[in-house]
């Protein structure tokens, strides 16, 4: 593992550059212009075509991007990456038959990786995570989200959520963590849903929160998971202390979780296969992203699409992430995911690069530092050896990245 503080400065003139479309909003020229990015002490100092590159930082010293198209930092903004073990087993048992909600009835799901997360100490669960996490890095990922949510007692949300913040220091990348001890029913409170709620509201969000550990709170409100009052019970809870919500709504079912989601000014709204129009019609008027999973959509073999069309009519700002969790989204490639959002789900190639930058820093609350390279933003950009935005998309298995800014330091491609 290389140390953040180990990568070379990214400080200086990029040059030889090609901005893909919405790369930088408002001073975007095509991508057949030279573009060329400004970038003192870690920030973006400048951003537009060469031919206009101010006097100023013509003398800074220089970084060749070889005709590279260059993008935003990308932003997977909506991951459980770290948990102990893994769920093969269940990949088999799906093949043989079994649906997803079955398996979680069997004792398999979410409760078998709460287990084997329990067992795993924090050092263990960083170790687990941290090869998970390089993965992603490697795609251009800039800012993560990471949730808790497979410890479901406070000392193993805990140590969840510590991990994620170790991992974004040793790497020296975003990380926002959301607790979600909403994720399930833990076995000790067996039919006592509403004490568990009560822990969850009581105790180990105060608590976790007081310890700096929680950016956001996200519940998982679904049949096989808690109700509508649970969830507005948990958003209650993070409104009282200051806290952004999320959820993971309308996935297997309409549970009505979107409109309550908007009521409480949620920043995303994530799954979203069975949203409903008046789901949609709230979204939009609380500005919510809508986060699209198409890895957990495509290993659940789902059939019922969310409603993208209806969506994007109301313009509700759609994001797209790996969802990577050990039990419907082993996924660790944000590219693979723009490639299934476009072929499974028909978003067009520019929905799905501002759905991994744009959009998805919006969804984590991001926009002022991430999801675009823009003027006095922290320096998070990737170079493409692609010659055209399309094939971010269209390549699946390959990973065309030449060079990676990341939080104003050159992460992959430094030149020796
Ligand atoms: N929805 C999902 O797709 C994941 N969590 C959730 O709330 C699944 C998590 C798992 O199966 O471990
Ligand atoms: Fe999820």
């Amino acid at each position: 593992m290389t140390s953040a503080s180990t990568f070379p400065s990214a400080d200086g003139l990029w040059t030889g550059l090609r901005l893909a479309p919405g790369a930088a909003p408002g001073t975007t020229p095509d991508a057949d212009t030279e573009a060329a990015i400004a970038v003192a002490e870690g920030t973006v100092r400048w951003v537009g075509a060469r031919s206009a590159l101010p006097a100023e930082f013509a003398g800074l010293p220089p970084h060749d991007g070889g005709g590279a198209l260059v993008t935003p930092g990308l932003v997977d903004c909506h991951t459980h990456l770290v948990y102990g073990g893994q769920r093969a087993n269940e990949f088999a048992m799906r093949l043989a038959g079994a649906s997803y909600e079955e398996v979680a009835k069997a004792g398999g799901g979410i409760v078998s990786s709460v287990r084997a997360t329990r067992e795993a100490d924090e050092d263990a669960l960083f170790a687990q995570a941290a090869p998970r996490l390089e993965q992603l890095l490697a795609d251009g990922v800039c800012a993560i989200e990471i949730k808790s949510g497979y410890g479901l007692a406070l000392e193993h949300e805990r140590k969840q959520l510590r991990v994620a913040r170790r991992l974004g220091e040793a790497y020296g990348v975003t990380v926002r963590t959301t607790f979600l001890g909403a994720h399930a029913l833990p076995p000790e409170y067996a039919g006592r849903s509403g004490d568990y709620i009560d822990l969850v509201c009581n105790e180990m969000l105060p608590a976790l929160a007081a310890e700096g550990l929680v950016d956001a709170v996200d519940v998982f409100c679904e049949r096989i998971a808690f109700t509508l009052a649970e969830t507005e019970q948990v958003f209650q809870a993070a409104k009282a202390l200051g806290l952004p919500v999320k959820l993971h709504a309308e996935q297997l079912s309409d549970m009505g979780g979107a409109a309550l989601a908007a009521r409480y000014g949620a920043l995303s709204c994530d799954h979203i296969e069975h949203l409903s129009a008046q789901g949609i019609e709230a979204m939009r008027q609380s500005g919510t992203v809508a986060v699209l999973l198409p890895g957990a959509y495509y290993t659940l073999r789902d059939t019922h699409l969310p409603p993208i069309e209806a969506l994007r009519a109301a313009g509700v700002p759609m994001a797209v992430s790996t969802d990577h969790n050990p039990g419907t989204s082993p996924a660790l490639s944000l590219l693979l995911m723009m490639n299934m959002a476009c072929t499974l789900f028909r978003l067009t190639v520019p929905e799905a690069v501002a759905g991994v930058t744009l959009h998805a820093a919006r969804a984590l609350g991001l926009q002022k530092t991430h999801g675009a390279i823009a003027e006095g933003m922290p320096a998070n950009f990737v170079l493409w050896n692609v010659r055209d935005a399309a094939e971010l998309a269209y390549w699946f298995g390959q990973r065309p990245v030449r060079t990676v800014v990341r939080q104003g330091r050159i992460a992959v491609g430094a030149a020796q």
